[in-house]
């Protein structure tokens, strides 16, 4: 049976709720009757320790399919299109910043950029892709991104794809903020499980296909 991972981050900066990370917790609750496996797996906001704890959960897992989520302001949903290898000196949870001496890069010899392996097309172009579960809410569109940032969410999702090549499906998605943190561009957080798990039940469609 196909194994899926997914993964969220913890509240960060001026966040005090994280909606990727309660979607790790609840997908596979919610995906439970879907025929594939699906884990879950919180993040902690650290350039020290999102990558290890990543590593330990694709050891134990061994997922096909690995969807990185993470939370940014935007009202859409957004299919990042790459991970950039470069990493921003911001402070991280813990208040440290990236160890690349002011270089900026993540790792010296790797490319200077790393293109999804989600089915882009499907995801984005697809109306019916969130309606592949019930759907109870207005549903949220979800739009091609061609940048990542360069804080934790580009630099998980950079290492993803460079540290495990036979993950045939490995991306990243950026969710909205809840509205109850951004009324201007929040979404409930009903229609944004939906919407997700619609996405999941798209990308085991396109790889088991
Ligand atoms: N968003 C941040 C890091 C954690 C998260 O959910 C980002 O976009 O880098």
């Amino acid at each position: 049976m196909t194994t899926v991972l997914v993964t969220g981050f913890e509240p960060f900066g001026r966040w005090t709720k994280n909606p990727s990370g309660d979607l790790a917790v609840g997908l596979p609750i919610m995906l439970k009757h879907h025929p594939f496996t699906t884990h879950g797996e919180v993040l902690p906001v650290s350039w020290t320790d999102a990558v290890p704890k990543l590593r330990a959960a694709v050891f134990s897992y061994q997922p096909d399919i690995l969807v990185l989520l993470g939370v940014a302001s935007s009202a859409e949903i957004r299919i990042e299109v790459m991970a950039k290898n470069v990493a921003a000196p911001l402070p991280d949870n813990a208040g440290k910043y990236p160890q690349n001496h002011g270089l900026y890069r993540i790792d010296g010899e790797k490319p200077v950029a790393l293109f999804t392996k989600l089915p882009l097309e499907s995801l984005i172009y697809a109306p019916s892709a969130a309606e592949k579960t019930p759907m109870r809410q207005p549903p949220i569109s979800s739009i091609p991104s061609f940048d990542a940032g360069a804080y934790l969410c580009n630099f998980v999702f950079f290492h993803a794809l460079s540290e495990f090549p036979d993950i045939s499906s490995c991306g990243f998605i950026h969710v909205p903020p809840y509205a109850e943190e951004n009324p201007t561009m929040g979404a409930d957080p009903g229609a944004l499980q939906e919407a997700i798990a619609g996405h999941i039940v798209t990308i085991v469609e396109a790889f088991e296909s």
